[in-house]
């Protein structure tokens, strides 16, 4: 479809919203934005959105009128595709198109796309590097918090484009088409807005939904999901494996990442020269490599930006090393299967803090997963009991409840010993103590470093 001179609604005030009006300016002068959210001051959302913006703002319920006159409804990625009013477009014929296909109309040059339900920041930011070791003109955009709507009309034929996208974003693309996709894993995640596992997976597998013959999709053997989903696919499929050899693909071999093309393999990589680690660095790295050799980047090129490759804030971040102890920051483990490849990817005896506000998450297998790692628990916040009693009906009573973050990182000092780990991984939200996650791993590493 056209839009030049068309009528679009931009659904969302938020990062998505107002950069697709930015996006959309050049196209046409027809624009309507609307935020569900009635609370919001029109004056303040006029503020943020491009200063040459005169269009209507609607803040609320939106008439029935509206529907007769909009061409197209954009939706940003927090907007469920089963709202009412979204429902009420559909049947006016409305077609609905999420930020990311908005961008995609005017998007050039190569484009690598990444989901899963974990790494797929991690992957995402790592695939930047690789890219920007060989191409010229490399962004990196979507869920990892710049919207693409930002920069595809600054792509060109020769650029390349890394996306992350979460199950939101893919739920409302139409043709969006990468030369590259990768999912990463499935574990259940967001079933509140998705309803079903079937559906959560649905939108998933949307990624790759639109490629042909000519692209690639890198996929995780080890998820029975999409081992089995990559047997249907009409594009190529490349898998990876941290388990076992890869007749073709990719795979974790002793130290090394190997890369087999049917024919020859060729080490990429010795894991144990990297700063990232664990079985999901792994995983991430090979998705990473698979995407990376599918845009034919050279082997060189690959393995020195995966080598340079450093964890990204809030993600199993190592803080400092006090008396022989290595202090970890892993505030951006905010759920429970989050917070378990954490655990597993320490590689010593650890003493944890955790706790936070209640999403509503069980910990049974959290604890399961302390095995022999775990050596002390340090509870915060509000599900502070909830764990401990979910600690002890497994066993596990090395436990100290503490009142504040920094008495968290004081205990962890005293208990632990030349040689352990700590690592602040909370399996929860931040929001009982703190304004965010990233608030909460910026003072524990202020309080490590004040030790
Ligand atoms: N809104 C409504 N009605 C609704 C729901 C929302 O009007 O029913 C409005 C809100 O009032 C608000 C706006 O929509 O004004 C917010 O839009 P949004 O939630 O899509 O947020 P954005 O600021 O546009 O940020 C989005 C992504 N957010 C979500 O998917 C929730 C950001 O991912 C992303 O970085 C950004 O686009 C740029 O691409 C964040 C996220 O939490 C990091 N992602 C989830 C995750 O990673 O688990 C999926």
């Amino acid at each position: 479809m056209k839009l030049d001179n068309k009528t679009v609604l931009v659904f969302g005030t938020g990062l998505s919203g107002i950069s697709a009006v930015g996006f959309l300016q050049d196209i046409t002068k027809n624009i309507i934005v609307y935020d569900t959210n009635s609370k919001l001051e029109a004056e303040l959302v006029r503020e943020k959105l491009p200063e040459n913006f005169f269009g209507e703002i609607i803040l609320g319920d939106l008439a029935e009128e509206y529907l007769n006159k909009i061409d197209l409804a954009v939706l940003s990625p927090g907007v469920p595709t089963d709202l009412p009013v979204v429902n009420r477009m559909r049947d006016n014929s409305i077609p609905i198109w999420g930020e990311i296909e908005l961008a995609y109309y005017k998007a050039q040059g190569k484009i690598a796309a990444i989901t899963g339900t974990n790494g797929k920041t991690t992957t995402t930011s790592l695939v930047g590097d690789i890219m920007k070791n060989f191409y010229q003109e490399v962004f990196v955009v979507g869920n990892i918090g710049i919207p693409y709507t930002d920069v595809s009309k600054n792509t060109t034929k020769d650029s390349v484009t890394v996306i992350e996208m979460s199950s939101f974003q893919l739920e409302t693309i139409i043709d969006f088409k990468p030369n590259v996709s990768a999912i990463l894993n499935i574990t259940p995640d967001h079933l509140n807005r998705h309803h079903t596992m079937e559906n959560y997976i649905a939108a998933k597998l949307a990624i790759t939904k639109n490629q042909g013959t000519e692209d690639v999709c890198i996929l995780n053997y080890e998820d029975e999901v999409l081992r089995e989903a990559g047997k249907v696919l009409k594009t190529n499929v490349m898998y990876f494996s941290s388990l076992r050899k890869l007749d073709k693909g990719i795979y974790l071999d002793g130290d090394n990442i190997v890369y087999n093309d049917g024919n020859t393999s060729q080490v990429i990589v010795d894991v144990t020269q990297m700063n990232i680690f664990g079985r999901h660095s792994y995983e991430n790295t090979m998705a990473a490599i698979g995407i990376a050799i599918s845009l034919q980047v050279p082997y060189e090129c690959i393995n020195k930006a995966v080598r340079e490759f450093v964890a990204i804030e809030h993600r199993i971040e190592f803080v400092t090393t006090k008396n022989g102890v290595k202090y970890y920051n892993d505030s951006k483990g905010t759920n429970p299967d989050a917070s378990i490849k954490a655990i597993e990817s320490m590689p010593s005896p650890t003493c944890l803090i955790a706790g936070g506000y209640d999403k509503g998450s069980e910990y049974d297998e959290w604890v399961d997963a302390f095995g022999e790692k775990i050596k002390a628990l340090i509870l915060i916040g509000q599900t502070k009991d909830k764990i401990e009693a979910a600690a002890r009906a497994h066993g596990f009573t090395e436990i100290y409840k503490v009142e504040s973050l920094e008495e968290a990182v004081v205990t962890c000092y005293k208990l632990s010993q030349e040689g352990d780990c700590v690592l602040l991984s909370p399996a929860c939200a931040s929001w009982d103590m703190f304004p965010n996650y990233e608030e909460r791993g910026r003072l524990f590493k202020e309080y490590v470093r004040n030790l």
